[in-house]
């Protein structure tokens, strides 16, 4: 197994199980050294608190980007989620430039959007640069809110086939290569994750509701730390997929954690079944 140093950037939520707080300790558990760049921190994630505190880091990337260049530190994979601000996507694209090894995957979770809406803070033309990013990623994680926004196709909660492939041919023809869209329910009960580098492949799993906030994160951090674990896309789409959902399991029932997914308590099956 190959012993990667990633880098991830996303904000700290300090409390609500999302973005890094998840990312680390699963890239962790799928043995992966883990950098991080914070790209914001929070008293609490977005989704359901108010009042939350806000901290945009954007003026210090420029800086951390210098000082690694200056160490020549550099990394065997890139993967970006919840960003803080416009100017802060250029500054993602600089470190990709700079900081990634050859044929080192730049990897974009256009993490902004769900159930048909934007996340609090992010407008229109925070959404263009977000599509901006991800179209020059090499492999992106989007859910189909994400992927509507991205592609400018309108946003549906019942579709078919014809509709996916729609999306899929848009983000192709804006220069998207692997493309792991999440979240695509052809049948009531059941959902699952479309994995698409030339060759549409489907893998369907249970639907549970309701889901809880930051399932999202653990997707994307699992399905990283899986590829990185040397596992093809599908392959890491699936274990993702199975994690996920045991996560959801875990969580679903106890009303008192509303706020994100218990993903602690399974990582040892993580561990298990990479
Ligand atoms: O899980 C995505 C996410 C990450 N970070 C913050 C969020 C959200 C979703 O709402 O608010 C701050």
């Amino acid at each position: 197994m190959a012993y990667n140093r990633i880098l991830t950037i996303q904000d700290i939520s300090c409390v609500g199980q999302c973005s890094l707080t998840v990312a680390l300790p699963i890239l962790s558990a799928c043995g992966q050294e883990t950098a991080i760049l914070p790209s914001a921190v929070l008293s609490t994630h977005t989704a359901g608190f108010t009042g939350y505190t806000f901290r945009d880091l954007t003026e210090d990337i420029p800086q951390i980007e210098a000082h690694w260049k200056k160490e020549g530190i550099e990394f065997d994979a890139l993967y970006t989620g919840y960003l803080g601000s416009e100017k802060q996507i250029d500054y993602v694209q600089s470190i990709a430039r700079e900081t990634l090894k050859e044929g080192a995957p730049f990897i974009v979770d256009p993490a902004m959007a769900d159930n048909g809406k934007l996340y609090p803070g992010f407008d229109e033309n925070f959404a263009a640069a977000m599509a901006r990013l991800a179209y020059s990623a090499d492999i992106i994680l989007p859910n189909l809110t994400e992927a509507c926004l991205i592609t400018g196709v309108e946003y549906r909660e019942t579709y078919d086939r014809a509709y996916i492939d729609e999306i899929l041919g848009k983000l192709r023809d804006g220069g998207a290569k692997t493309i792991i869209l999440t979240g695509v329910s052809y049948e009531a009960g059941r959902t699952g994750v479309v994995v698409d580098d030339g060759e549409y492949q489907y893998y369907e799993h249970e639907h549970l509701e309701p889901g809880s906030h930051g399932t999202g994160d653990v997707y994307s951090a699992t399905f990283v730390g899986a590829l990185l674990h040397d596992h093809t896309p599908f392959e890491a789409a699936k274990i993702a997929a199975d994690y996920t959902v045991r996560c959801i399991k875990a969580t679903v029932g106890d009303e008192s954690h509303w706020y994100g997914p218990k993903f602690e308590l399974e990582l040892p099956w993580l561990i298990n079944n990479l």
